[in-house]
């Protein structure tokens, strides 16, 4: 008989949590315009908005915060997390930030310039609005089988080397500042890159002068899947999976709120002196003194620890496998999820969810709403608005894939809760074909996907066409 194992920790402290009744959370969500970012936490009753910043920190991380050092300057609680940053991810040089997009900032203001292409696995939000903001074009070089939800590949994060070799050609390695090699791949679903391909890239960029950096905020959940699937890394411990791993880049951007266990903080860090010497004086405009980087000392002392709990094998195995518990009861329901699971997230095709609505009617807007109806759980639009409009002809990125993420936070649900998830994407499936499509009502002009409104397509004016009251009431 196989044994069942457990969470590798207990609970300390508990926060109540409420369901609203069926017609408050239709008022809620017409007052958030049909957009689950702009609904208000209290009336959520499971957020799987996101897993970033939304970490249950652990009785240590708590105790380190009371003697996190203030200072504005030369800060002990910098030096613990330099330390922890030096010591589990092996750069030489580290830059403290705010948060990720903070060390983005800073990387794509230092590396890009006008007319520079900037090649990634895939975008992520704000890493590519960074890089256009500094003239730079994000080309996407993942390989195909990332774009296909529902194909079973173990590395749909790959980096596609015909694709970047083919990039290089036609621009010149002069006009690659640096590759962006996301571990692992957000928007394709929470999908690995394998230590094959990691070492590929940076050998193929290195043969023409060019830095590979890494977006590192998933890179313990990346090498987990490596232990688990790629051959030879089996017997070997995490930390030192993650290790090998980032010696294949030249630095990377951190967001601390991920893999780090903590609710705000990231880094940027990296190899290169000269650049390093260039960041000092650059985070001190953007984010604050070298020392902080838009951090408060307990937050630093907080992260410091979290570095090392991510890297423990038991905590990050019961991480991806709470993900799994989720799409896995999906899966066998039938219902159409990006395969494999990912790391943080299980996605729903929104497409083959709900076939009768063309990508402009934004099936995964509609049915991130629907399910905020369904169940007060709330969860996230990935596909068509998220995917915004190209910078020059100003028309909209139309992606191949329309998701809907539910994202799991570290340490917070149980598996309780996933199964109250389940139930809700199960009933709604049932009733598919009665969600109605949405249309934008207010379009911001950048990353609109936090601030834009909606309103539903059908004729009587409501998201669900027959609005009976759900199994959650
Ligand atoms: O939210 P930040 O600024 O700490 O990090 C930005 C960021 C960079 N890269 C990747 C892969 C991310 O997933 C990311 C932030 N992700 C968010 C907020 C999310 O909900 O997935």
């Amino acid at each position: 008989m196989k044994r069942r194992t457990a969470e590798p920790y207990k609970i300390k402290s508990v926060e109540p949590l409420k369901m609203l009744s069926y017609d408050e959370r239709k008022d809620s969500l017409k007052k958030a315009g049909y957009n689950t970012f702009l609904i208000n936490s209290r009336e959520v009753y499971i957020d799987l908005l996101t897993d970033s910043g939304t970490t249950a920190m652990s009785d240590q991380q708590w105790g380190a915060i009371m003697v996190g050092d203030e200072a504005y300057a030369g800060s002990e609680s910098w030096q613990h997390l330099e330390k922890a940053v030096k010591d589990i991810y092996g750069y030489q040089y580290v830059i403290p930030t705010h948060q990720g997009r903070g060390a983005e900032n800073l990387l794509s203001q230092m590396k890009i310039k006008d007319g520079d292409y900037v090649p990634g696995n895939m975008y992520f939000t704000t890493t590519r609005a960074h890089q256009e903001l500094n003239g730079g074009t994000f080309v996407d070089v993942i390989i195909d089988e990332g774009h296909d939800s529902l194909l079973d590949h173990p590395f749909k994060g790959n980096v596609d080397l015909a694709k970047l070799q083919n990039l290089i050609n036609d621009v010149g390695p002069e006009k690659i500042p640096y590759v962006c090699v996301a571990v692992t791949v957000n928007l394709a679903g929470g999908q690995p890159v394998s230590m094959n391909n990691l070492r590929d890239v940076y050998n193929l960029c290195h043969r023409h002068d060019i830095d590979v950096m890494y977006d590192a905020t998933r890179c313990v959940e990346n090498a987990f899947f490596i232990k688990e699937r790629e051959e030879g890394y089996g017997d070997i411990a995490i930390k030192d999976i993650l290790k090998e791993m980032l010696s294949y880049s030249d630095g990377c951007t951190m967001s601390g709120k991920k893999d780090c266990l903590v609710n705000i903080g990231g880094f940027l860090a990296m190899n290169d002196e000269d650049l390093y010497t260039r960041a000092r004086e650059l985070v001190v405009l953007y984010e604050g003194m070298p020392s902080y980087g838009g951090m408060s000392g307990r937050d630093m002392e907080a992260m410091a620890l979290g570095i090392y709990e991510s890297i423990d094998d038991k905590y990050i195995s019961h991480r991806i496998n709470q993900v799994r518990y989720l799409g896995n009861q999906l899966i066998e329901a039938g219902i159409p999820v990006v395969r494999p699971i990912g790391g943080h997230a299980v996605y729903l095709d929104a497409k083959k969810f709900l076939p009768h609505l063309k990508q402009e009617e934004l099936p995964s807007q509609s049915l991130a709403a629907a399910i905020y109806l369904d169940s007060g759980v709330r969860s996230m639009e990935r596909g068509f608005v998220s995917g915004g409009r190209n910078k020059i002809t100003g028309k909209n990125n139309k992606p191949k894939l329309e998701l809907v993420r539910l994202t799991i936070p570290r340490r917070v649900y149980t598996n309780d809760h996933m199964n109250v998830v389940a139930d809700s994407i199960m009933a709604l499936y049932e009733k598919r074909d009665q969600i109605a499509g949405l249309k934008m009502t207010y379009e911001p002009p950048t990353l609109r996907f936090f601030n834009a409104r909606f309103k539903p397509l059908s004729s009587c004016g409501e998201l669900m066409t027959i609005t009976t009251s759900s199994a959650t009431t």
